[in-house]
């Protein structure tokens, strides 16, 4: 019995660790954001439905490290926001969310898949 307890224990810590840090290899080096942004980031799969300035409609999976489930909204996109290469509507990405000044998730970065 102890045996199958320390078996589960594992089990469950290892799929929270495996959502907390999502399979992803952003290069973080040269993002403009701050420390205490990056510490704050999370990170989602993602289609994006539609960008441009400011504003990009995603339907992102869900992020259970901040308690989102899966949604399609609509996103700020940081001003100083990292396109990790070319991205347009219809493509799959991984999504890096930042808080800004007020709070609220923005996109600080966006990388094809
Ligand atoms: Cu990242």
């Amino acid at each position: 019995m102890k045996q199958l307890t320390s078996t589960l224990a594992i089990l469950a810590l290892s799929t929270s660790v495996g959502f907390a840090q999502m399979n992803h290899n952003m290069d973080h080096s040269n993002m403009p954001m701050s420390d205490e942004q990056m510490e704050g980031a999370v990170h989602t799969k993602a289609v994006v439905n539609s960008i441009d300035e400011g504003t990009a409609n995603v339907s992102h999976d869900p992020i259970p490290e901040i308690g989102w489930p899966a949604m399609t909204m609509d996103l700020p996109v940081l001003d100083n926001a990292q396109m990790m290469g070319d991205v347009a509507a219809g493509d799959e990405v991984t999504l890096m969310l930042v808080q800004g000044e007020d709070g609220m998730y923005a996109i600080g970065a966006i990388m094809p898949n």
